[in-house]
């Protein structure tokens, strides 16, 4: 089976379903710590699962014969700032948990999610290569730079086959706006087809990498799916699709909602953005195993705006 954690979560409500897709329902495990959240995995299995809870993974693990984890449990940018050492404690324990019992348990592959925040504010912020200095400033992101090394360490010295992406701000109609620094570009278009004016917690430049959970989601399985030896990254690979500010996704949704108005009134997370590149060189996913993307941002709007309105959550 495949088992994901986290599967409540803006990324894992729509990779469960294309999981789903690929392995059949009675293959795939989806879990989360939120039982409120799990009626809407009605296409395979579901259970309550506590990413902390190393017994109850475990036993889950032997009891539905994992051969998978996708593990994308995180408490992201924006809410770590107010909780850090939970942060920390989520993001970081979980993750050694699972790659130690890939190794115990001989898993097949594991997936976990990186992202840009590991990035900080003397990386280069534009074209940010795939190695450069990365002195991240959130806890958020100083999680991710410290799993990538781990990531790497249980492939080289164990050879368990974690497979990772610095995703750039996703963004879904299928998920609310969460804890992250870049769901400001989530929010905008319920204020847009809601006829509400726009409060932006960014200003109007503030340049950020994104990215259309359809293309997140090819990403994650062109990956997954790749030959092992077409992955020469075992920290986590660059992945990048557009880039754009406040006021460009603005102006996109204004196109098809002339009325639509917007103010910028920048508050903490202004700090975590401005550390962050304005766009990624992911050259290497291109390379080793074929990445492409294919959304750009007015494809993106055209797209939400079509399915929003009539999308039940
Ligand atoms: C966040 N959406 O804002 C996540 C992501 C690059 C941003 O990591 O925390």
């Amino acid at each position: 089976s495949v088992l994901i954690i986290g599967a409540a979560g803006q990324l894992g409500s729509e990779l469960t379903q294309e999981l789903a897709n690929i392995y059949g329902g009675e293959n795939v495990i989806a879990t989360d710590i939120n039982p409120q959240a799990l009626y809407k995995f009605d296409y395979c299995k579901s259970m309550v699962l506590d990413a902390m809870d190393k017994n109850a993974v475990s036993k889950l693990v032997k009891e539905e014969n994992v051969k998978q984890i996708y593990h994308l449990a995180a408490v992201l940018s924006a809410t770590g700032e107010k909780n850090p050492l939970f942060a920390w404690q989520l993001n970081m324990d979980s993750l050694l948990f699972i790659l130690e019992l890939a190794k115990e348990e001989k898993l097949d592959k594991i997936y976990w999610p990186s992202s840009i925040a590991v990035f900080g504010p003397n990386t280069p912020k534009v074209n940010t290569p795939q190695y450069c200095v990365k002195e991240p400033n959130t806890v958020y992101g100083i999680s991710k730079q410290a799993g990538e090394r781990w990531c790497e360490y249980y492939f080289q010295k164990f050879g368990v086959d974690v497979r990772s992406l610095r995703y750039p701000g996703l963004i879904g109609y299928k998920s609310l706006p969460g804890g992250g620094t870049t769901d400001y570009a989530v929010d905008i278009y319920h204020k847009a087809i809601a006829g509400e004016h726009f409060v932006s917690f960014l200003n109007e430049n503030t340049y950020l990498p994104m990215m259309y959970m359809p293309d997140a989601i090819k990403a994650t399985i062109d990956l997954m799916h790749a030959p092992k030896e077409k992955v020469k990254i075992r920290s986590s690979y660059n992945l990048a699709a557009i880039s754009f500010s406040p006021k460009e996704i603005y102006e996109s949704i204004k196109q098809h909602y002339p009325e639509f108005t917007i103010s910028y009134s920048p508050d903490f997370r202004q700090g975590i953005a401005d550390s962050w590149p304005d766009s990624i060189d992911d050259s290497r996913a291109r390379e080793d195993w074929g990445w492409d993307h294919a959304y750009d941002l007015s494809k993106m709007t055209e797209d939400i705006l079509k399915h929003l309105p009539s999308y039940s959550f």
